[in-house]
């Protein structure tokens, strides 16, 4: 059997751990589905932003130690980073399957299968179950645990957007085996470029383990978000109170913001309560104060416009979160378009990390993309909505005399 270890799904988690083991000196196959994606990182060019990941791709490629395809091999170790999103209430594992599927013809006995996307708990033993469908030639570990041919394991991503590369080194990981066997056979692999430690345990607990780390900083965000409706009833500084309340040796408050968005800790709570529905209400109550945040953002700023006959409101940030160029469950972006929808006044929209604005809402509102300094000077309200550093530096002078409403209180 090749030495070769394939990474499925090219994106924000499967390139970057792709480019680490490249690094190291492993002979990667990377396989996404996309063409553009797969072609992009054969010139050496990664196909999103993340800070240090471009000259990882590049290096890795002119090594000839990485290469992209959208098609399979056989391989010592197959990594599986493919999305599982929420779809209508419930865990969509439809990609998970479609790469069991891809992979089952390619499996050799002494293979490793590992799989890093967030999955609800008993992902991987049907993973293993799905292969075994595939393969009835070769023995599973879910039903030999002590002999099986293909070791089959979880080992969930807990990497920072904005710090992957940092992130997927120093890391701890926790590896969850379908047997003892798979786990430590899934350490060699890791081992090669974590500098953190690994832990072992089976393969349910480190599911859970996952969800439960997203789950505990949403209902942390949460308390948050909870805390600054309180303190707008009561016409006080929710940051006030929360710094002062940090000042407690034993109390550690988040930020409260605009609402959670990415792909990640907005969705993965869902899991633990499809899991758990019974025993889950602070979880399910967390996910709703949340999700709840960006509404009441707009009606905030809908009543600070109504004192306006034509307002000019200035959003800035569209990201989901400060530094990134992520737009995807962005709660600043959902605000803006539902601004847009709105009609509440002309919207100039700042975002220094995109070049246009693609959301139709934006286009159809008319919306202008322009620059941080142009539309402060332009407009009535200007609402931050992501604590990007450009905004930081913004001087608090070109603020006076505007109705200024700062979700993040980077402005403070
Ligand atoms: N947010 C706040 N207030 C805060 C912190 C965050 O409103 O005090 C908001 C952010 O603006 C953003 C959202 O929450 O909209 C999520 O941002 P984040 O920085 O907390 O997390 P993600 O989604 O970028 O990455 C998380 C991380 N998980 C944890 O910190 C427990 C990361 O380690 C995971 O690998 C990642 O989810 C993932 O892929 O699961």
């Amino acid at each position: 059997m090749s030495d070769q270890v394939t990474v499925v799904g090219l994106g924000y988690i499967g390139l970057p751990t792709a480019a680490a083991l490249a690094s190291r000196g492993v002979n990667v196959l990377g396989v996404d589905v996309d063409q553009r994606i797969v072609d992009l990182i054969n010139k050496g060019e990664a196909p999103f932003v993340e800070p240090d990941l471009a000259v990882a791709v590049s290096g890795a490629v002119a090594m000839g130690r990485l290469r992209a395809s959208t098609t399979h091999e056989s391989s010592s170790a197959f990594v599986l980073a493919v999305p599982t999103p929420m779809r209508d209430g419930k865990p969509d594992l439809s990609y998970v399957d479609a790469a069991a599927d891809a992979i089952a013809p390619h499996l050799q006995s002494g293979a490793l299968v590992v799989l890093e996307s967030t999955s609800p708990p008993g992902t991987t033993r049907a993973l293993s179950a799905r292969l075994a469908l595939h393969r009835p030639d070769l023995r599973f570990p879910h039903d030999h645990p002590d002999d099986a041919d293909v070791a089959v394991a979880h080992c969930p991503e807990r990497v920072l957007p904005g710090r992957i590369m940092i992130e997927i080194v120093s890391n701890d990981r926790v590896i969850g085996g379908v047997s003892d066997r798979c786990a430590e056979r899934a350490r060699e692999l890791y081992e090669v470029f974590t500098q953190g430690e690994v832990h072992l345990t089976d393969a349910t607990t480190a599911e859970t383990t996952k969800l439960v780390e997203n789950a505990y900083r949403d209902v942390n965000i949460a308390f948050a978000n909870e805390l600054s409706l309180v303190s707008d009833h009561l016409e006080i500084d929710v940051h006030e109170v929360i710094g002062l309340a940090n000042r407690h040796p034993r109390v550690n408050i988040l930020n409260p913001g605009p609402g959670v968005g990415g792909h990640c800790i907005a969705v993965d709570p869902w899991f633990l309560v499809a899991a758990a529905p019974e025993q889950t209400p602070l979880i399910r109550a967390a996910r709703q104060v949340n999700d709840r945040k960006p509404h009441y953002v707009v009606e905030e700023v809908v009543s600070r416009a109504e004192r306006f006959k034509e307002p000019v409101i200035a959003v800035l940030g569209l990201a989901f979160k400060a530094n990134v160029d992520d737009l995807r469950e962005s709660p600043a972006l959902a605000i803006a378009e539902e601004l847009g929808r709105r009609g509440v006044g002309r919207l100039l929209v700042v975002e220094p990390h995109v070049d246009s604005l693609a959301s139709p809402a934006l286009q159809a509102a008319d919306a202008k993309l322009v620059d941080v300094t142009t539309a402060i000077a332009e407009a009535d309200i200007v609402v931050l909505l992501v604590d990007h550093e450009s905004f930081r530096r913004v001087r608090r002078t070109s603020l006076r005399g505007k109705v200024v409403f700062d979700t993040r209180g980077l402005w403070r």
